[in-house]
């Protein structure tokens, strides 16, 4: 059996009820095939594989809280720190009610190579809970957010591991996780990122997520003989990742026509407007329904649908598997030439390779999405040297990374004979920065 069907097998047995955590392992120890078939002797006795798909370490504990009504509840909290080899862990903390430990897993083995992709020294962690933060108080969310950074605080450090936001994690989630730091701990350090503008937070982090999904997709149509300005782009979710990617998308002259949250999708044939979606979702927190009651050009839809609307571009943006096999055929019979993951996975394996397969350009989150950590990479080093940077220096530099980002996995891809499969390209050239700080590290 193949060095990288005995690691699968491995995995799958030694990590039982952990599909989505399979299923990253499996997307990319398949698509490192030549690499690790190249200098398959070395990566055996190294166990190179095996110490790669095993976290370093992982935190599992409890949150209890009290609510508004005097009641305790319990909540799970959670802390996989991952890979640290080219960088203190890195990643950022989900609140969402189906966290368990397999995602917080999934999502921590892709960051390695993400963080690996952006050049940056970061390495790869990601934690979260299962806790719901939707239609709790303010006063909720704080004590939730004391009672987890009570253990958390245990584990992170500036220099150690520094989480930030994802899912139901934003601006409120960060402060009040920074400010119970700080109470336990006694020290001012860039421990999160994704902090406000007022104690340290990067200009640009909110946006660039978002933004750097859009530059790198505009660079991968430029290399396809495309242009971003004028396309029909659906997005999905209507969150941090979406909004801004939305708001990207029109600034480079593309029209984004749908998003969607966890009960619905709005199709808005006039081009999505940003600044409701931005007073409906970040203000007050409400569903995309008041979102079409504000916007006669609006349609709102319940349930799934977004990829149905004929698109040039689609940018999944909400969640993990949430574009599946049919979806990547409507994708493909409408005549979209581009999918650009915002979210994480957001794209099932049986989808991917439909899309592949069909000549749509596919960029994977782990690149498409990198722009998020790197800025947030770059917010630690503006708190390691005590300064802040304008809006044009992180966007610029955030711009650098993604178009870098983009030809490196294309050039990765190339090398090992695979023009134009950028999950290939990602994971190899991800892989290989990390493979060689491991082996120079030692067996540690
Ligand atoms: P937010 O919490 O800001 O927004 C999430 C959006 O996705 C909401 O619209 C939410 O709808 C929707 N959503 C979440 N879970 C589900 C679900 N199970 N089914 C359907 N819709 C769902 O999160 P972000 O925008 O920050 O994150 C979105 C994705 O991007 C995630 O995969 C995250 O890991 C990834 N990502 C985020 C980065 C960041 O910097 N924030 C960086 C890189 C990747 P509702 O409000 O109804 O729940
Ligand atoms: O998935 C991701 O890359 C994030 N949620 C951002 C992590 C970070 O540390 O900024």
């Amino acid at each position: 059996m193949s060095y990288v069907d005995e690691v699968l097998e491995r995995v799958i047995a030694k990590n039982p009820a952990e599909p989505e955590f399979h299923q990253a392992v499996k997307e990319v120890l398949n698509s490192l095939r030549p690499v690790i078939e190249a200098n398959e002797e070395k990566y055996r006795k190294e166990a190179l594989l095996e110490r790669l798909t095993e976290p370093d370490r992982q935190f599992k504990f409890r949150v209890p809280w009290v609510d508004d009504q005097g009641q305790v509840q319990v909540n799970t909290g959670y802390r996989v720190q991952f890979n640290n080899s080219i960088g203190p862990y890195k990643g950022g903390l989900r609140l969402h009610p189906s966290v368990n430990l397999g995602i917080i897993k999934f999502l921590g083995f892709e960051q390695i190579f993400k963080n690996s992709l952006t050049g940056l020294p970061i390495g790869g962690g990601k934690g979260g809970s299962d806790f719901d933060p939707k239609g709790k108080s303010d006063r909720e969310v704080m004590a939730f957010c004391q009672s987890f950074m009570t253990e958390l605080c245990k584990y992170i450090g500036a220099d150690t591991d520094v989480p930030a936001g994802d899912i139901g994690t934003g601006a409120r989630e960060i402060g009040y996780m920074f400010g119970q730091f700080k109470k336990i701990r006694g020290t001012y350090e860039g421990v999160l990122t994704g902090k406000g503008l007022s104690y340290g937070g990067s200009l640009a982090r909110t946006e660039a997520t978002g933004y750097g999904l859009l530059y790198l997709t505009a660079e991968m149509l430029k290399c396809n003989g495309h242009d971003i300005k004028g396309k029909t782009v659906c997005v999905s979710g209507s969150g941090n990742v979406a909004i801004y990617a939305t708001q990207k998308a029109h600034q480079l002259g593309a029209k984004v026509v749908t998003v969607s949250d966890s009960t619905g999708w709005v199709y808005d044939p006039e081009g999505i407007d940003v600044a409701l979606l931005k007073e409906v979702k970040e203000v007050k927190r409400a569903r995309l329904t008041e979102y079409a009651k504000e916007r006669p050009s609006a349609e709102y839809h319940e349930g799934r649908g977004v990829w149905t609307v004929k698109c040039d571009v689609a940018l999944p943006c909400a969640t993990q598997n949430e574009l599946l096999l049919d979806d990547a055929k409507a994708l493909a019979a409408n005549g979209c030439i581009a999918v650009a993951e915002g979210a994480n996975m957001p794209t099932t394996l049986e989808a991917t390779e439909y899309l592949q397969e069909n000549n749509v350009l596919f960029a994977p989150g782990k690149a498409a999405n990198a722009g998020g950590v790197a800025t947030s990479a770059l917010e630690m080093s503006q708190n390691s040297e005590r300064l802040s940077w304008t809006f044009e220096e992180v966007d610029s530099k955030l711009q650098d990374i993604m178009v870098n980002i983009f030809h490196n996995l294309d050039d990765a891809a190339k090398r090992y004979g695979k023009e134009g499969d950028y999950v290939a390209g990602a994971n190899i050239a991800g892989f290989e920065k990390v493979a060689e700080a491991m082996i120079a590290q030692g067996v540690v």
